[in-house]
């Protein structure tokens, strides 16, 4: 008997011994329950909605839920057009280059189906920072990891999905908080429960996010800023404006001028296309709130 057969013979009695015994001891602990009645259901204490903290009153808290729903549609759509065209989207190669989507899927999943719990929205100010000035927000960061603060500059400030590509809003320069689901987003992906401290800042603005998907960074797909101008972008393009978006200023004129099939306009790489600054002649879009 080769050496090989012999130690595989001897493996596979240790395994037939040994199987036994586990079994035995599992009948006899489960045996040992007082009642079948007290153990719980696999998901019992699972969490549904994202908890918000006595300190928001009634119409903070309103709000918030409202905005909380619109981040959770935004991250299901985003979801929906990855397993839909993965990289034969146009909008999916600009933001993720030809990097597999399974990442990407997951990051707007845990937001749609994960558990809501771990993480908490609160409206008072116990760090003090909604005394700064154009403070929205803010992560507790080590004061408290899994809360964020929501200040009062939010409640005015921050639009519905429903004014998607309207008040002078476009997706490469305006700021991606403008929206109440885009500031939410970001603010899930720093609390540990939903980001993980794996969703991370690999870029700062619009042209450092292209910029890594053009590189086949392997961070883009674990990146909060694309993760939230792709999902901004499909909702535009697919939702808000379907076919035409609103990728950029000078799209709107493009698109009306344009008889053939709706293409996506070209990427913005010019320095001039600042993100926070609003066309002069529109609204002005709210001021970026910090990133924490
Ligand atoms: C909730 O608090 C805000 C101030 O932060 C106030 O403007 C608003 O009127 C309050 N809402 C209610 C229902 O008390
Ligand atoms: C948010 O969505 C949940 C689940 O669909 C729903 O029960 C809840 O009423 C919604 N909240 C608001 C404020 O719309
Ligand atoms: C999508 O990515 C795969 C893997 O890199 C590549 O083979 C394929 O050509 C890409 N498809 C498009 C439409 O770019
Ligand atoms: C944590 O609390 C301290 C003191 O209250 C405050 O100065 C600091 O800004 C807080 N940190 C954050 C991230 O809010
Ligand atoms: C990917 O991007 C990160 C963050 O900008 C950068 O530190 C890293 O060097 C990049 N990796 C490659 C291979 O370019
Ligand atoms: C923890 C526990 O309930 N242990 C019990 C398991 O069952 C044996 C035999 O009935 C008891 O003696 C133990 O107290």
């Amino acid at each position: 008997m080769s050496v090989l057969l012999k130690a595989l013979l001897v493996s596979a009695i240790t395994g037939a011994i040994a199987a036994p015994a586990r079994l035995e001891a599992r009948q006899e602990s489960s045996s040992n329950e007082t009642s079948s009645s007290t153990i719980e259901a696999w998901d019992a204490g699972s969490v549904s909605q994202f908890p918000i903290h006595e300190s928001c009153n009634a119409t903070q808290a309103h709000q918030i839920a409202v905005g909380l729903n619109e981040t959770i549609q935004l991250a299901e759509h985003a979801k929906e057009h990855v397993l839909r065209y993965k990289n034969s989207s146009e909008i999916y190669r600009r933001y993720f280059g030809d990097r597999p989507p399974y990442e990407v899927i997951g990051a707007y999943d845990i937001i749609v189906s994960g558990d809501k719990g771990g993480v908490l929205f609160r409206c008072d100010n116990p760090d003090g920072n909604c005394n700064l000035p154009n403070w929205g927000g803010h992560w507790r960061g080590s004061n408290a990891t899994d809360e964020t603060v929501i200040c009062d500059l939010s409640y005015s400030t921050r639009r519905s999905l429903s004014q998607m590509c309207a008040l002078g809003y476009n997706v490469a320069e305006s700021p991606t908080n403008t929206f109440w689901a885009g500031d939410l987003l970001h603010r899930l992906y720093h609390m540990p429960a939903i980001g993980w401290e794996y969703i991370e800042h690999f870029a700062d603005d619009y042209e450092e996010v292209v910029e890594l998907a053009l590189s086949e960074n392997t961070t883009s797909t674990h990146d909060s800023d694309t993760l939230q101008y792709f999902a901004l972008e499909a909702w535009a393009y697919d939702i808000a404006v379907p076919g035409v978006g609103c990728s950029e200023e000078s799209h709107s004129d493009a698109a009306t001028s344009s008889s053939s099939a709706p293409a996506l306009p070209a990427i913005t790489t010019s320095a001039s296309a600042t993100q926070t600054q609003a066309p002069s002649s529109t609204l002005s879009i709210p001021p970026v709130s910090m990133e924490w």
